[in-house]
């Protein structure tokens, strides 16, 4: 490792000059960025191989953590931070006339995720290497992350995202570690020294190749691994036609969430998340026959964690290895399997519960299937004997019912722990959505509220911030962040507060610059940035908000001198390329920005920007510079949220129903400090219980609302036809479900609120204040413990 800047300096230009055969003053960024990435990566390897030899030989336990999705975004930089060398490296550049900071936007975002699943999946990786603790990520290399977004004329365009045109410079490719996976054919079975054997017969076969990236801890040793599988043709199959098995086989890795409206899209989805269950399960077992213990200790050494029912598989995966690799009887494999598998649900909406039509299961996985046939049977003559003649009770909870595959009472009834992602959530999951699992194994369900991890969205996103901590109560709170809760005694400190509002101005100014690069559009960093960024999906009601500045904008227009301190409106959002309803949406923002920001009667006082392509790199220059958080979900349908978490943490003030991760920041900070409207969750499950809910009437009785719907199809927008209608009618005709109406009028009145609390400056910045403070529990270090003690039963390994 460099321990000085020259030492840096000189192991870099002679690195450049060796890789790339020119000198270092004719090399080109890229070359210095892929130098420098190459440069960490092999700075790692030591404590890498360090690593991996411990565990091989502590014989700690081991957690694996599959997910379909790895949302990492740029690694550089939080390498750097971690390995404690960001300030030599930075200084080292700056004397050779390289930026940093423009070096890093060389590296592209690994953006292997949708969303807050993804996010969660990376930031927990960061936390499990910085607490030492024994934990890899098992994932898939998409050819193409999420879809890059442009906005064109006002409406979502998607390009295909290209995150390896370049190479990626963290990743190993480990060839002899591949493992072959079975596809279609069909099973024979046979008696054979008395045990019934099944033979998988004239499979495809699919080789899976591991790609293995470092996952380096905050100022320790401890370096773990995120393994992304990929699918490349197997030289152990013959095929009539090669060419179609080949880009058949290549297709199966190619993108993130392939289109599963069609058949084929639904084929390419299942082999997915089979390939990623059956490769990593198969690693996983060889890596524990290493350690030379009998196959019955399995669960005592490996935990296996199920994120979302995407890698549910693993269920009869595991007991198929068991089984007729190990040669285990069914009682045997089932105890180590739901011992050492755990399951997290991230979502009640049934519409994202994952079913698969049996036609296609069956034949795609015949072992498989008929081992889920026979632990469905096994938990429904369970059932049975607990409920007799509950026939409707049993098909509610069968794996097989109505001619589909349900993956969520598979993993549930195939794990040891269910959690829920924030304790509203797991208390939905228990007393309706799940009740009937949670009646059968109460012991099995419990809560584990999600987290960020500060590294990157404080130190990383917000260094001048996390420098003023720093100064102020020392370092402690970076490895122990309740110790933010120190910030507190300067709530009456005037200088104080002035310096934290300083460096919220400063990131404004910057966020100020990036829009008005990006967009054109000129807005200022005095008024007051209220932002929301998340994926777009009507429960999450952008929707509300967009009218809400509608509203604004007729105010003003009808009393033009009216007195409001300015506000920028900013949106970031994806839309999943097939749904409709929030392409539209994302063509009202534009509509109302395009609209709102040219009127020369609304001057200045409110402006909107959507900013394109909303990903990690992004969201990092968005948080720090936000005043205003909007986390405005119908309530009881945002499971946690994540975002609501790294605004708190940069000291943006939340406006917010009692959703989700939104009760626990309300407890936190108390009521004072956050700003909370509408229907609560018992509220809203009234309404979808017992009905009561009638937009007609908000619609007549609520002037304000008339005009802004009204609005949607009267012509107001130029040029937009019908474009709105669908949205006209969601609310209306069909009585929208996520009760945008009813919870019109507390926004607005919050939102006035929101106004007159900014003029306040010292009271907002104390506000913004006991955000920060209290922000430490949403640490995911936090989280991660929690998981390692109560689910996992691990601990944590240090490397000498
Ligand atoms: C997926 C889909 C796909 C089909 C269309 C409808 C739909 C609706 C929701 C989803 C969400 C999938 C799971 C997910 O990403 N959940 C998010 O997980 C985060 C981490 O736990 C959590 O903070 C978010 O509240 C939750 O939405």
């Amino acid at each position: 490792m460099f321990s000085s800047v020259p030492e840096f300096k000189a192991a870099f230009v002679s690195k450049l000059e060796m890789a790339y055969g020119t000198t270092f003053e004719e090399s080109t960024r890229r070359e210095q960025f892929q130098t420098l990435g190459t440069m960490i990566r092999e700075q790692v390897s030591t404590n890498w191989i360090k690593t991996n030899e411990m565990y091989r030989i502590s014989g700690k336990k081991q957690v694996y953590y599959l997910s379909i999705e790895f949302l990492l975004g740029r690694l550089l930089r939080h390498n750097l931070i971690n390995l404690g060398i960001e300030q030599i490296v930075s200084k080292g550049l700056g004397e050779l006339g390289i930026e940093l900071d423009k070096l890093e936007e060389f590296e592209a975002d690994a953006g292997l995720g949708n969303g807050g699943l993804g996010r969660l999946a990376a930031c927990f990786l960061d936390s499990l290497a910085s607490l030492n603790l024994p934990g890899h990520g098992c994932g898939i290399r998409y050819k193409h992350g999420l879809f890059e977004q442009a906005i064109v004329d006002g409406y979502q365009v998607e390009l295909p995202e290209q995150w390896l045109k370049h190479g990626h410079v963290w990743e190993v490719r480990k060839g002899d570690e591949a493992e072959e996976i079975l596809f279609w054919g069909h099973v024979e079975s046979s008696i054979e020294n008395g045990r019934l054997v099944f033979r998988h017969v004239n499979p495809e076969i699919v080789t899976a190749v591991p790609y293995d990236m470092p996952v380096v801890g905050y100022h320790t040793k401890t370096v773990n691994t995120l393994r992304l599988w990929n699918a490349e043709p197997s030289k152990f199959t013959a095929h009539s036609d090669i060419l179609k098995y080949k880009k058949d086989t290549e297709a199966i890795c190619e993108f993130l969430y392939p289109d599963d409206t069609h058949d084929e899209g639904k084929i390419l989805r299942l082999k997915q998340q089979y390939l990623l269950v059956s490769a990593s399960l198969r690693a996983i077992i060889k890596s524990f026959k290493k350690k030379k213990r009998s196959i019955f200790e399995l669960h005592e050494h490996t935990s296996i964690h199920i994120n979302d029912t995407h890698p549910a598989l693993a269920v009869p995966e595991l007991m198929r290895i068991l089984m007729d690799d190990e040669g285990l009887g069914w009682d045997e494999a089932w105890h180590l399997t739901v011992n050492t598998l755990s399951y997290t649900n991230h979502t009640t909406l049934s519409e994202a519960l994952e079913r698969w039509p049996e036609r296609i299961f069956r034949p795609l996985l015949p072992r498989i299937y008929m081992i889920v046939e026979e632990i469905n049977e096994r938990f429904c003559r369970q059932l049975w004997d607990r409920h007799p003649g509950s026939w409707e009770l049993i098909e509610s909870m069968a794996i097989l019912a109505h001619g589909e595959v349900r993956m969520a009472p598979l993993a549930i009834i195939g794990s040891h722990s269910i959690n829920g992602v924030a304790r509203l959530h797991t208390e939905i999951l228990k007393e309706r959505e799940m009740n009937n699992f949670y009646r059968v194994f109460p012991d099995r369900f419990n809560n584990k509220t999600n987290g960020i991890t500060h590294r990157r969205w404080l130190m990383k996103a917000n260094p001048k911030l996390a420098g003023l901590i720093t100064d102020s109560i020392g370092p402690g709170w970076i490895k122990d962040t309740l110790q933010l809760e120190e910030l507190l005694q300067f709530k009456e400190s005037g200088a104080f507060l002035e310096e934290i509002g300083s460096i919220k101005q400063a990131n404004k100014e910057r966020l100020a610059s990036r829009i008005l690069e990006k967009t054109g559009i000129a807005v200022d960093p005095a008024s007051i940035f209220d932002i929301q960024v998340k994926r777009l999906h009507a429960y999450k009601r952008q929707l509300l908000n967009v009218l809400h500045i509608m509203y604004l904008y007729n105010r003003i227009k009808e009393y033009p001198n009216y007195d409001m301190h300015p506000r920028t409106f900013i949106f970031g959002a994806k839309a999943s390329p097939g749904y409709y309803f929030a392409k539209k949406v994302i063509k009202l923002i534009n509509s109302v920005a395009l609209k709102v920001n040219n009127d020369p009667v609304v001057n200045g006082r409110i402006k909107v920007v959507f900013l394109e392509n909303y990903r990690v790199s992004l969201g990092e220059e968005i948080f720090p510079a936000a005043d205003v958080s909007e986390q405005i979900s119908t309530a009881s349908k945002e499971a946690s949220g994540t975002g609501n978490m790294k605004f708190m943490m940069n000291g943006a003030l939340t406006v917010g129903t009692l959703d989700g991760a939104n009760v626990e920041i309300t407890e936190l900070v108390g009521r004072e400090n956050i700003f909370l409207f509408g229907l609560s969750a018992e509220e809203v499950l009234e309404f979808q219980r017992n009905g009561g809910y009638h937009a007609q009437e908000y619609y007549h009785y609520d002037r304000r609302i008339r005009t802004v719907v009204d609005q949607l199809i009267n012509g107001f927008f130029p040029d937009t036809g019908n474009e709105f209608s669908e949205i006209y009618d969601s609310l209306l005709s069909y009585n929208d479900q996520y009760f945008v109406f009813r919870d019109f009028s507390s926004y607005a009145e919050i939102q006035e609120q929101v106004g007159k609390s900014y003029l306040d400056r010292a009271g907002w910045l104390k506000k913004s204040l006991v955000n920060i403070a209290k922000s430490g529990y949403f640490s995911s270090d936090r989280t991660i413990e929690e998981y390692a003690k109560d689910i996992w039963h691990t601990e944590p390994v240090i490397i000498k």
